[in-house]
């Protein structure tokens, strides 16, 4: 059953997200008209252990995506045109998207640089319709900035996410609360916000592989087997999610991980995923225009049980080198199932973190 309030109409929000296309990627085609219609990638360097920060539709189609390494998509795809990430012309192109937005309500949530969630409920209380909305939002950003966008419309941000991600790149995708259900019920569970490989893994061996496997999984096994996050699946499940777009949330680090479908156990193997991991972290904080001061690891056990190490540098620290050089030694002989790297930004390092926007 959806949300309960839904039944009282006024009581439904009206969620939107809107998510650019192939962000950095579409940036470098509208800046240089001669890569348009190529497959271009925006990372590291395929001779050096880099990796895919993103790839154009066109690199795509060869089976490249974010988060691979440049060797391997190089591999796929010698004629594909490698180029080094331009943070300032990303950071230019989400503050234009971000002040386009804003237009039409104050509850932003940016998400990254590239995505945010709009709570339209007030700016429709009038009759307007939030699609009418998110196709001007659509219209406005080409028309602007020169890049497309894709959006979702739904009535809470589980739906809004998965809605724009449906018709990408370039799309619109309403769900209204009728066809929550029907629309989540094929999708599969590793899809839904907080399920990652680990969890898939867990939830197929108890025979669930699509959402409406989930929705007729009991409340009681579920909390069983993943305590609280048991509840929220049993919720998401049913199309039912009360979190609310928080447009100031101050972000307290910057962190990502990872989880394995085995035991990492050779020291060697998990220093090299402690570089990749620290890659992205280091992505991100250039992203965001952050730095730090606080790196900390934290390593799960196939138990569940979790450590975590931290360090705090005198100098800030926002590469690569600087965040593996500190994470290393505190990461030495933990064989781990899930491993993180955060790091807690400071002020300082860019005039983004002392303002309410991270863009
Ligand atoms: N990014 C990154 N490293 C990743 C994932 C993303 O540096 N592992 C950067 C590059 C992307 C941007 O963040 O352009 C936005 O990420 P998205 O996941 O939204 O991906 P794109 O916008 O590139 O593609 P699309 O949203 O069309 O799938
Ligand atoms: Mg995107």
């Amino acid at each position: 059953m959806p949300d309960q309030r839904s039944e009282k109409a006024s009581d439904v929000r009206k969620i939107i997200h809107v998510d650019m296309d192939a962000f950095f990627a579409a940036v470098e085609q509208r800046d240089h008209p001669e890569l348009r219609g190529k497959p271009v990638i925006v990372g590291g360097d395929p001779g050096d252990r880099g990796v895919v920060a993103t790839c154009s539709y066109e690199a795509r189609r060869f089976g490249i995506h974010s988060a691979m390494t440049a060797a391997r998509a190089r591999s796929l795809c010698p004629q594909a045109i490698f180029l080094r990430p331009r943070m300032e012309a990303y950071r230019d192109a989400s503050r234009q998207v971000m002040g386009i937005l804003r237009c039409y309500t104050p509850l932003v949530e940016p998400l990254s640089l590239d995505e945010a969630f709009l709570d339209v409920s007030a700016a429709t209380a009038d009759g307007v319709l939030a699609v009418q909305i998110a196709r001007e939002i659509r219209a406005r950003i080409e028309r602007e900035t020169g890049l497309t966008a894709s959006a979702g419309v739904s009535y809470n941000k589980l739906l809004a996410k998965l809605a724009s991600d449906w018709r990408k790149p370039n799309g619109l995708l309403v769900v209204p609360p009728e066809h929550g259900l029907a629309f989540l019920a094929p999708l599969p569970v590793g899809k839904l916000h907080g399920v990652g490989p680990a969890t898939v893994k867990k939830l197929s061996s108890m025979g669930i592989y699509t959402v409406l496997d989930l929705r007729n999984a009991s409340r009681e096994a579920l909390i069983a087997q993943f305590g609280k996050t048991g509840l929220w699946f049993y919720e998401i499940a049913r199309g039912i999610d009360r979190r609310p777009v928080q447009p100031s949330r101050q972000r307290k680090s910057v962190g990502t991980e990872r989880t394995f479908p085995e035991n990492l156990e050779d020291p060697k193997v998990m220093l090299a995923t402690l570089q990749q991991i620290a890659g992205q972290v280091a992505t991100r904080l250039q992203a965001l225009g952050l730095a730090g001061r606080t790196v900390s690891i934290k390593a799960r056990f196939p138990d569940f049980e979790t450590v975590t190490r931290a360090h705090t540098d005198a100098q800030t620290i926002w590469h690569t080198d600087a965040l593996c050089l500190f994470a290393r030694p505190i990461g030495q002989g933990h064989p781990c199932r899930v491993a993180c790297a955060r790091i807690r930004p400071v002020a300082g390092r860019d005039r983004e973190w002392s303002g309410q926007s991270q863009c």
